[in-house]
Parts: C-alpha cells; sequence; structure tokens
C-alpha cells in the first residue's frame, strides 16, 4: 500500500514528515501478508545479510550474523526523555526531551538515503482486543519488518481497527547507515557506532525514537519500547499492569486450571518456565506468553492477563531437546536466527544445543571455526546473546487460550532471581503488601563474571523490571500498592517468591530445576485453591515437609535445607536492602514497604 492511501489523516502526515526527514529512496506501507514476509526475507538474503538454511532440515528459516557493536539491547544508551528529570528515577538514563529530540533529528536527517522507508502498523496483543495496543513503526530495515512479522501483528487488519483517527504509538527506527547512490550493504550488518546509538522513549507523549542498532529489542519497538517502557507508564495512568512476566496456564489431575504469571531477571530459565514439561503425573503446563504480560481488572474484579507479542524472541545458547524441547520444536521452521553458528549442511548450532559441534563450523562472526573442547578459553561459536525468533503458534505447548482478547484470569504471581542462598525453593507472601515488597527486592547473586560488582552481592532487578520501567521506579512499587488496594483482596493473585537455584555450600545444585519445577507450581496451584499445607514463617508461608514430594536425587535433608528459614541470612538480607536499596528511591518509596521491612526485621528478632 502506498503512503498516499492511508485514511488516517494524522497518520499520514506524519509518515509524510518522516519521508522529508529521512529521504528514502521510496516508501511503502506493509501490510502483514506472507508475500511481504517472503518478499523482505529475499532483500536481505539478496543484500548478503541473511543465509537461508537447509530446507529440508529448517524449513523457511534463515540466519543472520549481526555486527559485532550490535548484538545485545544497549541499556547505556536507552533514554527516559520525561519532562522532568525527576520523573525519570534514579534507575533510569535521562537527556532533556527538548535537547534529545534535537540531537536525533539531525541523526534521522537524510538517514534512509539509499534505503526503502517501510510503515508497520502492528498491534500488540490480538488485533482489536480491548486490551490491545496499536503501535506503527517506520523503519529501513527488512530484517525489522520480517521479525515483526513474527512478534506482532502486523498489517492492514491493524489499519482497519485504527480508522481514520484511531490512535497508536508512534516509532521511529532506522539503522543510522544511509547509503550513497549504487552502494549496498554488501553482508555487512548496517548500523551507528555505539556513540550514536539511541533508544529513547518520550512518556509524556508515548513516543518512541530509535537510531543506530538493529537488533533485537533495540529495533523491534513493540516489545520492551513499547510493551514495556511505554506500556508501563500507560498503565500507571490508567490502572493497570504492564510486566515483565511470563503467562503459563497449569492444569491438575482433576482437570481443574489456573493461570500464573511470574517475573525474573534476564537468565532465569523464563522460557524454559514458560514450556515446561511437568515431571509430575497428570499435571500439564500450558504457554500463554514467555516474557511479556498486560493485566487489566475484569468486570469480575479478577485480574485478566494478555501476551501482548506474537512470537518469541529466544537466547539460543543453552536451549536444547533437554532443557525445552517445547522451544526446540517451536523453532523447527518458519524462524529467523540472529548470531548462532551455521554448520557445513546449513544447519544451526550453538553452545548447550545438546551435541557437540559437527566439524566445521561458520561462527557468528563469520570465521571458519572447529570446536575444541580442550581449550577452555575458546570463544563460543554462537554469540552468548544469539537469539531465535519463531511464531508462538508454532509451540506445541501453547494454550487454546493464548490469543483470548479477554485474557486468562491470573491466580497467582511469582517472583525470582538465581540465589544460590538464602532464599528458600518457594514461599507465599502474607499479604499483597508483601508480596509488592518480595517483588521489590528481587535480584541475582553476582557471579565472578560481573566485573563492576564484589562476588557473592545482590544485583537487584524490581520486579525484573529495571531496564523496562518507563518512570521512576518508586512510584511503580507505589503503583502495585494501589492496585492492591483497588482489588478484593480474595480475587487478587497470591504472590509467591522462588528460587530454583539454591547451592551447597560446596557448588552442588540443591534442585535439578526444570520439569520437577511442577512439583513447585502444583503446591502454588494448591494455595491458590485454599488447600496446600503451609507453615508460617517471619518470612511468609513455607510448604510443610510433606507439601512437596522430593524428586530423585533430592534427599529429604536437601528438602529441609530448601524450605527452612536462614534467620541469619534473612537478617543480611533486610539490613541490605535497607542500607543499599532502598535509600536508591528517596522519598518516592512507598511508607508501605518500610513498613513491611520493619515487620520483617522485627518477626527475624523474635
Ligand atoms: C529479553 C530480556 O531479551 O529480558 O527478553 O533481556
Ligand atoms: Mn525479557
Amino acid at each position: 500500500m502506498k503512503v498516499s492511501e492511508l485514511k488516517h489523516g494524522g497518520l499520514k502526515k506524519w509518515v509524510e514528515e518522516a519521508i522529508a526527514l529521512m529521504t528514502p529512496d521510496s516508501a511503502e506501507v506493509c501490510d502483514g501478508s506472507r508475500e511481504e514476509y517472503d518478499a523482505m526475507i529475499g532483500l536481505t538474503i539478496e543484500s548478503g545479510l541473511a543465509t537461508p538454511l537447509n530446507p529440508d532440515i529448517l524449513p523457511g528459516s534463515v540466519l543472520f550474523r549481526s555486527d559485532p557493536s550490535d548484538v545485545a539491547r544497549v541499556e547505556n544508551r536507552t533514554y527516559i526523555a520525561s519532562n522532568n528529570k525527576e520523573d525519570a528515577g534514579p534507575t533510569n538514563n535521562w537527556i532533556d526531551p527538548a535537547e534529545l529530540k534535537k540531537i536525533m533529528t539531525e541523526l534521522y536527517k537524510g538517514c534512509m538515503k539509499g534505503r526503502t522507508m517501510y510503515v508497520i502498523p502492528f498491534s500488540m496483543g490480538p488485533v482489536g482486543s480491548e486490551i490491545a495496543k496499536i503501535g506503527i513503526e517506520i523503519t529501513d530495515s527488512p530484517y525489522v519488518v520480517a521479525n515483526m512479522h513474527i512478534m506482532t501483528r502486523v498489517g492492514s487488519k491493524v489499519l482497519d481497527v485504527l480508522g481514520t483517527d484511531g490512535s497508536y504509538v508512534p516509532c521511529f527506527h532506522s539503522v543510522g547507515k544511509p547509503l550513497a547512490p549504487r552502494e549496498k550493504d554488501n553482508g555487512v550488518w548496517p548500523c551507528a557506532p555505539l556513540d550514536k546509538k539511541y533508544i529513547s522513549h518520550f512518556p509524556e507523549t508515548r513516543e518512541i525514537w530509535s537510531y543506530g542498532s538493529g537488533y533485537g529489542g533495540n529495533a523491534l519497538l513493540g516489545k520492551k519500547c513499547l510493551a514495556l517502557r511505554i506500556a508501563s507508564v500507560l498503565a500507571r495512568d490508567e490502572g493497570w499492569l504492564a510486566e515483565h512476566m511470563l503467562i503459563l496456564k497449569i492444569t491438575n489431575p482433576k482437570g481443574e486450571v489456573k493461570y500464573i504469571t511470574g517475573a525474573f531477571p534476564s537468565a532465569c530459565g523464563k522460557t524454559n518456565l514458560a514450556m515446561l514439561i511437568p515431571t509430575l503425573p497428570g499435571w500439564k503446563v500450558e504457554t500463554v506468553g514467555d516474557d511479556i504480560a498486560w493485566m487489566k481488572f475484569g468486570k469480575d474484579g479478577r485480574l485478566y492477563a494478555i501476551n501482548p507479542e506474537a512470537g518469541f524472541f529466544g537466547v539460543a545458547p543453552g536451549t536444547s531437546l533437554e532443557s525445552n524441547p517445547n522451544a526446540m520444536k517451536t523453532i523447527s521452521k518458519n524462524t529467523i536466527y540472529t548470531n548462532v553458528a551455521l554448520t557445513e549442511d546449513k544447519n544451526v548450532w550453538w553452545e548447550g544445543i545438546g551435541y557437540d559441534a559437527p566439524g566445521k563450523l561458520i561462527d557468528w562472526n563469520g570465521n571458519v571455526w572447529y570446536q575444541d573442547k580442550n581449550n577452555k578459553g575458546q570463544k563460543p561459536a554462537a554469540h552468548p546473546n544469539a537469539r531465535f525468533t519463531g511464531p508462538a503458534n508454532q509451540c506445541p505447548a501453547i494454550a487454546k487460550e493464548w490469543e483470548d482478547p479477554a485474557g486468562v484470569p491470573i491466580s497467582a504471581f511469582l517472583f525470582g532471581g538465581r540465589r544460590p542462598r538464602t532464599i528458600p525453593l518457594v514461599n507465599q507472601a502474607k499479604s499483597w503488601a508483601h508480596g509488592v515488597f518480595m517483588g521489590s527486592i528481587v535480584g541475582s547473586e553476582v557471579t565472578a563474571a560481573a566485573l563492576d560488582l564484589k562476588e557473592g552481592t545482590i544485583r537487584r532487578d524490581p520486579f525484573a523490571m529495571l531496564p523496562f520501567c518507563g518512570y521512576h521506579m518508586g512510584d511503580y512499587f507505589q503503583h502495585w500498592i494501589n492496585i492492591g488496594k483497588k482489588g478484593d483482596p480474595d480475587k487478587l493473585p497470591k504472590i509467591f517468591f522462588v528460587n530454583w537455584f539454591r547451592k551447597t555450600e560446596s557448588g552442588k545444585w540443591l534442585w535439578p530445576g526444570y520439569g520437577e519445577n511442577s512439583r513447585v507450581l502444583a503446591w502454588i496451584f494448591d494455595r491458590c485453591s485454599g488447600v496446600g499445607s503451609a507453615v508460617d514463617t517471619p518470612i511468609g508461608y513455607l510448604p510443610t515437609e510433606d507439601a512437596i514430594t522430593p524428586p530423585s536425587g533430592v534427599s529429604s535433608e536437601d528438602l529441609k535445607e530448601l524450605l527452612s528459614v536462614d534467620i541469619k541470612g534473612w537478617k543480611a538480607e533486610i539490613a541490605d536492602v535497607r542500607q543499599n536499596h532502598y535509600p536508591k528511591f528517596g522519598d518516592k518509596l512507598p511508607k508501605e514497604l518500610f513498613a513491611e521491612l520493619n515487620a520483617i526485621e522485627k518477626r527475624l528478632n523474635s
């Protein structure tokens, strides 16, 4: 469709202004069709950016290799440009919006020369759902168009819902690499140098401006930028929740169903949990979403969640038929791979795929690579943040309700991190405020690999939202407290802290994780049904010793340790929160959270 055919006057004007600024060679509006997807992939193959994979092994799939400077979200180049610095809070980068727009307008001038501008109408959430939001992304990257086709709902059907005057979130994106006459990408991933990359959010005007990166969350603007940073602001203003949470459906042996959402920092196995295959006989887990949940109160007073996305943008390394067979099946066709290694028969390979590299590979940098198991320092063949983009409807475990426009009613929230010590396997909050307190202290223990923090300290990532909250984190905590006040306590989800990552003093895992986590989910399910036995402790409700049957390899002593309250460890935890974590939020920290901190401390001391 041509830009001149757009029926929405405001949208047409905005696109025409962008054309005048960015001066692409041509511009087109995306229709979301399979032909369009194939054409985009065709263009990237022609420009040497994509390699078609073996159609007998991975039908309809391609591999991209990005630039070494463009392999992940760039948090230090990500901005929340609110009118007042105070509103971005201590955990976000801030530049005055007028100043930032001036800098970026200069960068956008002529930035699409030699390229085509694509106007992508997309819906986050089922098209037309009351909870869904529409965005329009302008981009010069066919890679982005193809990925958006998988990750969101794209095309004419979205324009139909938008009508002639509907509202949308305007999103600018350019890779920041104009082409000279007759210049082609020629296999070189287009992007701008790091100091020219900007991933900017304007919360008051609900705009997203991205420049200089073609990768993942920096460029697929529906995901972290719209569905979390901008949506968190909308949710605050409109009284709902936009969260960095997976959504799963769980069915017990009696056929009863519940839905659970969960927030975990990156690298805690969120996608694996969303697609878990239970080891507990008779239980079933199905997937509604693996990364983001939008939740609103229904007429019955319960919170209903939708997954605003339509695909999975998952980390490939570590994904195998053993760790996540459902993910492996999801990405067995029609998948875009980025920065994984290529085998001689045009298959993909990555570290942790479950088998040795089959001979000669081309690594993510495009170099020949042979596995050398004797070389502990060998650089990986796949980048550690290599990704797959796969359609959610190809997931064998996808729940039939995953596209229900009304969403699914949530019974429980989970919070967790990588905590080798102190935090028990599972722990239920005593109240909503106690649960919000738990969410506010989420974090993972720092390993030797992180250079900026001392080993053993906790890198806090409240609600797993640290890089994704579009406003002051203290106000965000207050918003959670307010949601609890608005809801009926009997209908609000119950809140649980889980920890799959406990170790013994000697460094042995105490809990096997993966499918065995179903034993914990079953207890949570039962607690939400008002059964499931628990003991009341200073830190919350813990399962009684017989409430969880240990899997093989976990002794009853191990289970006892996993389910006990480490009073000394918790006192240190509370002291760390009081001294190092909560002061960051100044007087924006809700008084309810201070009260929870004091109450837990008192209980631990009594
Ligand atoms: C992601 C993340 O990419 O949370 O989903 O980092
Ligand atoms: Mn995520």
